[in-house]
This record gives structure tokens, sequence and C-alpha cells, in this order.
């Protein structure tokens, strides 16, 4: 694919929308209006959304407990979304799941898994699935570095090598698992480097360039829909926000923010846009003003919804009656 080819525009929007919706969702956890805790994703926008432009509804996609970009860029409704941060019955997950469980199966993206490394086998389980039943379908999953040290994922890029499955790991490297630096958990930081071992590319990408992660995760993607199996993907980016609420940051330099926030993929990529003639000053408030309405009416749904009631507590859990215990036979 060609630069020309990237739909920079709406990977802009997308971008945007994220960004957006998370300044909100801060705002209104600030405010006291959004209970439990959030993991704000903040400055890695250009990964979910360069990647996910490429994913089709039924394709799979697993996140993290930092999912909101995730689920924005494949398709989750903002207001499905906003409803279950405020823990209501018309939110996603039924109000039962809250922030780190974002997620919706009618739209391809998994309820997301907050124990961190958790969702590579799964994500190994349902790229097997979309193999054996279809001849088209991937699964993609997102992982933080942190994740990277997990035996878990160690097994599961073995099986997904072994087993030709057609999916992308993507591994968010943001250089810190909550408080702890790279360089403190990694003798050997080369993330990518590590696919070799298990026998798949290991690619390492920008990821506060959303058209490098686009190119990059096209070819990840078309290879997994060839049925020429797996690939890791590193996309070396930087949350521009705490690890989640009540995060001092005393664990990184002001130097070090600073360099970041002068890459922060938004307003970078809207200056390219200018420059190639993509976007003026114009066209892009017309975005912004967009995305402000889809998140007004996200916050306005969220608010007038119900709260579940008492009897609600059993719907869509799985359970088991001791009384009347399944007969595993
Ligand atoms: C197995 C497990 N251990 C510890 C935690 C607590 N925890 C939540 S997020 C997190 C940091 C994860 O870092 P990383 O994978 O790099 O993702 P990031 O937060 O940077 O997006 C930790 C240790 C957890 N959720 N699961
Ligand atoms: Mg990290």
């Amino acid at each position: 694919m060609t630069k020309t080819d990237i739909p920079l525009v709406e990977l802009y929007h997308t971008m945007l929308t994220i960004r957006r919706f998370e300044e909100r969702c801060n705002q209104l956890y600030m405010q006291g209006r959004i209970p439990s805790t959030l993991h704000l994703y903040i400055g890695q926008e250009a990964v979910a959304a360069g990647v996910c432009a490429h994913l089709q509804r039924d394709d799979y996609l697993f996140s993290t407990h930092r999912p909101h970009g995730h689920a924005l860029a494949k398709g989750v409704s903002p207001r499905a979304i906003m409803a279950e941060l405020f823990g209501k019955r018309t939110g996603c997950c039924k109000g039962k799941g809250g922030s780190m469980h974002v997620g919706d199966v009618t739209v391809g993206m998994f309820p997301a898994i907050a124990i961190v490394g958790a969702n590579a086998p799964l994500a190994a389980g349902a790229a097997l699935a979309a193999r054996w039943l279809t001849d088209h379908r991937v699964a993609v999953c997102f992982m933080g570095d942190g994740a990277m040290n997990e035996g878990a994922v160690h097994e599961a890029m073995n099986m997904a090598t072994l087993w030709n499955l057609p999916l992308v790991y993507v591994c968010e490297n943001n250089l810190y698992a909550a408080s702890t630096p790279l360089d403190t958990a990694f003798k050997n930081p080369d993330i990518a480097g590590r696919a070799a071992i298990y026998g798949m590319p290991g690619v390492v990408v920008d990821g506060n360039d959303v058209e490098a992660v686009h190119q990059i995760a096209g070819e990840a993607i078309a290879r997994a829909r060839r049925r020429e199996g797996p690939t890791l993907i590193e996309a070396q980016t930087y949350r521009l926000c705490g690890h989640s609420r009540s995060d001092p940051r005393t664990y990184r330099s002001k130097e070090e923010e600073a360099d970041w926030e002068a890459r922060d993929p938004i307003p970078t990529v809207a200056a390219r846009m200018k420059q190639e003639g993509l976007a003026t000053d114009k066209s892009l408030t017309a975005i912004e003003e967009k995305v402000t309405a889809v998140i007004d009416d996200a916050v306005a749904f969220a608010e007038e919804s119900p709260l579940p009631e008492p009897e609600d507590t059993l719907d869509h859990v799985f359970w088991t009656d001791p009384e009347n215990p399944v007969d595993p036979a």
C-alpha cells in the first residue's frame, strides 16, 4: 500500500474520538460521576486506530485493562461504552463490567481482560476457531510491555506459531508497566526480537505514527488472512497520562514527558494532513464538532439510562446453583 492509499482523515477521526472520549471520561471521573477506576489510553491512539482500520466487524479483538481506545476503534458504540463506565444497565456489559471489561461480541470485541497477559491464550483459541470455521477471519490481541514477561504469553505465542494461527499480537510498548520502567524488567529490551524464538515475524513500529502503524498492521493482518501465520508487532509509544487514577508519575521525569508530548500523535498527524492538503483549519474544526456531538450524546445516554436492578444480578453471568450443581457428564 502506498502512502496516498492510507485513509489519513479517517484515522485522524478515530484517534480524535478516542482522545476526546477519554478526556471527557477523566472529567466525569474527577466529578465523581463515574465510579471505580480508569486506565486512560491518552497518547497511544495511533496504535488502536492504525491496527483496527484493517479489521472487519467479524474479526476478533482482545484487549487489556486499558481498553477504551481499542473498543472505539473496533466499532463498539460510544453510548454503550459510556453507559458501562457509569455502571448502567444499557452498558456494553449491562453495567456489570466497568471500564476494564468493555467489549461487544456483536462487533467482534471480546470483553476486555484485565489480568495482564491472560488475553494471549484466549486470542489464540479464537484464532484457532477462526482458522477452523472460516477462510478469512483473523484475531488481534493487544497487550502491554508488562505482559511480555507473563508465562501465558510465552505459551500462547508458541502455540500460535505451531498451529499457524491467523493472529496478530500487538505489544504496545509504552516503556512502563504501571510504575515499573522497561529497563528494570527486561535484560534484553528487544520485544519484537522475541518473535524469532517462536518462529514468527517480529516487527517494530513507531506507535505514535499512525501511517506507519497502519502500514505494518496491514501487512501482518493480510498475512494472517492469507493463512500464513501470526506476527508480533511491537508498537513503541508512550502514555501521556498516569497509569490509572491517583498516579503522581514520580517514576518518570518531566523532561521525558515533555519529549513525548512533543510527539503527541494527534497534533502531529493534523499538521501532516494540512501540509499534504488533506485538511484545512475548517475541516479539522468540522471533525472536532462531529466528535464532540457523539460524545455529548454518549454522556446524555449514559446519564439517562437506568441502573441495574438487584434482580438483574444473576442474568448474563455464569453461575452454578450449589443446591443443584451442573453434572459435568
Ligand atoms: C497478572 C497480573 N499482574 C498484575 C496486575 C496488576 N496490573 C494491572 S495493569 C499493570 C501494568 C501492566 O503494564 P503493561 O502490560 O505494560 O500495560 P500498560 O499499563 O502499560 O498499558 C499491572 C501490573 C494484573 N492486572 N494482572
Ligand atoms: Mg506498558
